[in-house]
């Protein structure tokens, strides 16, 4: 048995994990002496563990899909990038990275592109996701600098959450929220977002606006705090941009002003806007004219999405920086090539992520190295990037994974070491640094990604600049480049650690680099005019789709996507729609629809939904080819984006939307995945052991499917009664393959028909009463499982309710469901409360 300590691979928040391993099994507890979560952790975090097999793993590496050697693989992919290079010069190449990538790995890919290969051309997934608060906080502060440490939270009057649903996405965050609102009772919550959220839960106040139009909003109440500069936006004016009621537009602006401190948390909901910049600036001005900032309890706080994005920010890993906080001026450029010793620096800003997958479509980038990330799903029009991949003479990807949507893409996989495998730091959205450590072997031929980048980086002729054994030095000499010529002109500045020792620098705490606070109460107020978002609906496109995140899942699944107990929550893309938007348009709770805009197409079950506004609808980004088929938000999203930080608009795009009623709805199971005919609509539900798919389609799979399994040698047992089909399909006493098949999605013994692929021989009385998809006898199924750590399902909550539970206390003394991470907590209390 060995116990680790290191951090969460999944949100910003940054919690400390201890892992732990015994007989080859891995387990997860909360780290109790890191002060980002103080041993909680939410389900992501708690269901760790489950995610370090090495199913679909990528453990090789891969040339034109044919495993080869390491020297083959890197001999190869330097050799085709030099001729490239030679050829077309170093601008046709580029590099896109991720905010998950460790702080080492990072720094040594924005050296090899910027330093070395002499291209700006790197840039990352945080263009999708921070570099709107990055803009601003550079333009108020000069410096991209995060004013605010989570322990704000707890010496607050007022907490601002604007376009975050951070009770699903910084879990443990928002727990620590509740907790401190719950210690302090004046304490007031104000939640900005469209759409009613689990977030809502604890709002004093939740401000439903209008898609886009929170600039409006924050401009407003400058104008309230400085009534004599002139502003013509009243109250009236915001309530009628914002499509609120002037009452609540007054309440949230009395309540701002009276509070003697005030922390605006934003993230999403903000940055991905072609106005993200502007709102930014608007959200940091109110607090500048307030003078709320530079002191506890206050301050513009952007939470960052990844793990890392804060790290990547620190070594200058998005394509208009430059590394160490410095920017593309005389001065810096020359810094940081004296630091580098390298004369080949790229000298003008590259291509950022949309500009870039447009520059590969027209040609002319011709070699592209994606690395931690899955541009394929996350980037916008997702049509065109696949394009543009699918045209691209040279693509690699370093990956954990052997399948996602862009790997299919790629000519040469690089297999990376995954968490718990690799070393190194990574920051949180407090500026906290903190260690990820190895616990595990490495599988396979698995190497670091650091490793690769600069292997590759020696076979291009830069051997001397990239000669490092081990992270600790890449961190050392990135520390160093933060310190070198400092002056104090550059906060981010990691003196402190530049020295550390090896031993040292692996038993390093977590810590926090320090800022001046109170210079930043004098920063620049930058002028907005509010802008509405860059959709346009029309008649043939009326409706407006937001899209976000849910709980269990991460980002395009690779990770989550494959775990049971995480799938359990919400198994398949759904859309939430309004009750008169889904009465206006005939759609049931649970019907299959057809969302359509002018790029592309995705279909979601429909989930009628109280909280959303008329007119809009949402819908997770999650799902993706390996998932589904035709599950993916940014087939439809456009790649509109903020001039100035080229972020792109993905929560607002204009749609279309339409009921579908395939011919039939089913449940396959099957013990090796089948390769379905290319009309089958598909959702790959992740289950212990066996794999299983929600069908639809508007053409018969029946016959095909008998003949798949009498090809195979099975025998069939098949019954049809009515609009009801099912066939088994059995060998040696075993059961291979079931499918129950309704005009509606029937509802099945899930559990039992699972069981049955696990036990053989199937006794025959089973095998009749699997042949209905029910279990002989009383049988509770347990329904939609609704709270992921403890496993409780939607039906046992019933039952305990209908016991006497009444609230979510009791609802956790009986079944434990929310008393472990709580974010299901605001569920159980919306069951509780719609209850007759
Ligand atoms: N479970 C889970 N957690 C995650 C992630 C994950 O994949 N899964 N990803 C991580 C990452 S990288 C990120 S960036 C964060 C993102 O964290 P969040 O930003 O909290 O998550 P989102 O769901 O993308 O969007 C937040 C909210 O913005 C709202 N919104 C949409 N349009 C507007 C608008 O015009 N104004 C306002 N005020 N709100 C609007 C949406 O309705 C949504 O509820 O989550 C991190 N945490
Ligand atoms: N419509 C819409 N689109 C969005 C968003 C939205 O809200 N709406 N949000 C945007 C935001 S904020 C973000 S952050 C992006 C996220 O989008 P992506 O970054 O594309 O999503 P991930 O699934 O996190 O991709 C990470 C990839 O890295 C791989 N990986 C994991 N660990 C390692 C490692 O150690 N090394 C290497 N080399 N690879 C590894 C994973 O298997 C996975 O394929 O999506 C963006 N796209
Ligand atoms: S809150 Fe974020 S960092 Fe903490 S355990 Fe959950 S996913 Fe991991
Ligand atoms: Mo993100």
């Amino acid at each position: 048995m060995s116990e680790t300590r290191t951090t969460c691979p999944y949100c910003g928040v940054g919690c400390g994990v201890i892992a732990r391993v015994e007989n080859g099994e891995v387990s997860v507890r909360g780290d109790d002496s890191h002060p980002a979560n103080f041993g909680k952790l939410c389900v992501k975090g708690s269901a760790l563990g489950e995610t370090t097999g090495l199913a679909g793993r990528l453990l090789h590496p891969e040339v034109d899909d044919q495993p080869v050697s390491w020297e083959q693989a890197l001999d190869t992919a330097s050799a085709r990038l030099r001729a490239i290079i030679d050829t077309y010069g170093p601008q046709a190449v580029a590099f896109y990275a991720s905010g998950q990538l460790l702080t080492e790995d990072y720094y040594a890919a924005n050296k090899l592109m910027k330093g070395f290969i002499g291209a700006a051309n790197i840039d990352t997934n945080s263009r999708l996701c921070m570099s709107s608060a990055v803009v601003g906080y550079k333009r108020a502060f000069g410096e991209d600098i995060v004013p605010c440490s989570y322990e704000d939270l707890e010496q607050t009057d007022l907490v601002v959450l604007v376009g975050s649903n951070a009770a699903w996405t910084h879990p443990v965050l928002y727990q620590r929220l509740v907790q401190a609102r719950a210690n302090n009772p004046a304490m007031k919550v104000v939640v900005i977002d469209p759409r009613r959220t689990a977030t809502c839960e604890i709002a004093d106040l939740h401000l439903a606006l209008a898609p886009g139009s929170d600039a409006g909003l924050f401009v407003g109440l400058l104008n309230a705090i400085e009534p004599g500069q002139g502003s013509d936006w009243s109250i009236e004016r915001v309530a009628a941009f914002c499509g609120l009621s002037s009452d609540d537009v007054e309440t949230f602006y009395a309540w701002f002003i009276a509070a003697p401190r005030a922390v605006t948390l934003y993230t999403m909901g903000i940055n991905q806007s072609t106005s993200g910049s502007d709102k930014c600036n608007a959200i940091i001005n109110v607090h500048l004219a307030s003078g709320k900032i530079g002191r506890p309890g206050c301050g513009p706080f952007s939470l960052t999405g990844q793990p890392n994005a804060m790290g990547g920010r620190e070594v200058g890993g998005l394509a208009n920086q430059l590394a160490a906080h410095m920017h593309f001026t005389p001065d810096d450029l020359s810094r940081v090539a004296r630091f580098w010793g390298t004369e080949r620096l790229a000298q003008t800003p590259g291509l950022m992520a949309v500009e870039l997958f447009e520059a590969i479509a027209r040609g002319e980038v011709k070699a592209v190295w994606i690395m931690g990330t899955n541009p394929a799903v996350s980037l916008p029009d997702s049509h065109a990037v696949c394009q543009a991949l699918a045209a691209c003479p040279l693509v690699m990807v370093s990956e954990v994974m052997r399948d996602t949507d862009t790997s299919r893409f790629a000519h040469i996989r690089f297999p990376a070491l995954g968490w718990g495998e690799k070393e190194g730091t990574v920051t949180n959205s407090e500026r906290r640094i903190s260690r990820q450590r190895a616990f595990l072997p490495a599988p396979g031929e698995a190497k670091p990604d650091w490793w690769i980048i600069a292997r590759i980086a020696q076979r291009l002729g830069h051997g001397a600049a990239f000669a490092w054994d081990h992270p600790h030095a890449i961190f050392s000499e990135h520390a160093a480049l933060t310190a070198f010529e400092n002056h104090g002109e550059r906060q981010l500045n990691l003196a402190a650690l530049a020295q550390l020792t090896r031993a040292e620098w692996d038993a390093l705490a977590p810590w926090q680099w320090p800022i001046n606070r109170e210079a930043l109460s004098h920063a620049r107020r930058v002028q907005v005019t509010p802008q509405p978002h860059g959709a346009t609906p029309n008649l043939l496109y009326p409706l407006m789709l937001n899209s976000g995140r849910l709980r269990d899942q991460w980002h395009t699944m690779t990770r989550t996507g494959y775990v049971p107990r995480l799938m359990q929550h919400l198994a398949e893309p759904t859309v939430d729609i309004s009750p008169q938007d889904a009465a206006r348009l005939g759609v049931q709770e649970g019907q299959l629809t057809r969302i359509s805009a002018p790029r592309g197409l995705m279909v979601a079950r429909a989930k009628i939904n109280p909280g959303q506004r008329d007119g809009e609808l949402f819908v997770p980004m999650h799902w993706n080819s390996c998932f589904s088929r035709q599950g993916k938000v940014n087939a439809l999203v456009e790649g509109r984006c903020d001039p100035h930080s080229g972020q792109p608009e993905s929560k607002q795009t204009a749609v279309r939307l339409m009921p579908w009623q395939p011919a039939w709805q089913g449940e396959l199971y099957s013990r090796e995945e089948l390769t379905l005919p290319t009309w089958v609509h598909w959702w790959r539900k992740a289950t212990a052991g066996v794999s299983r798919m929600t069908l639809a389609a508007d053409k018969p799979l029946l016959e095909w499917l008998m003949a798949h399994c009498t090809g195979q040698g099975w025998q069939l047992q098949i019954a049809q009664t009515g609009e009801r089909s099912s066939v088994l399909a059995w060998h040696d006493g075993a059961l291979m393959l079931g499918f129950w098949q309704g005009t509606g999605l029937p509802v099945l013994a899930y559990t039992f028909i699972e069981e049955a692929f696990r036990t053989a021989p199937v006794q025959l009385a089973e095998r009749h009463a699997l042949l209905n998809g029910q279990q002989p006898g009383e049988h509770v199924e347990p329904g939609r499982i609704i709270c992921s750590c403890f496993s409780v399902g939607e039906n046992a909550i019933r039952e305990a309710m209908a016991g006497g539970c009444d609230s979510a206390a009791a609802l956790g003394a009986k079944l434990r469901c929310g008393t472990n991470c709580g974010s299901c907590v605001p569920e159980l209390k919306a069951m509780l409360s719609v209850r007759v």
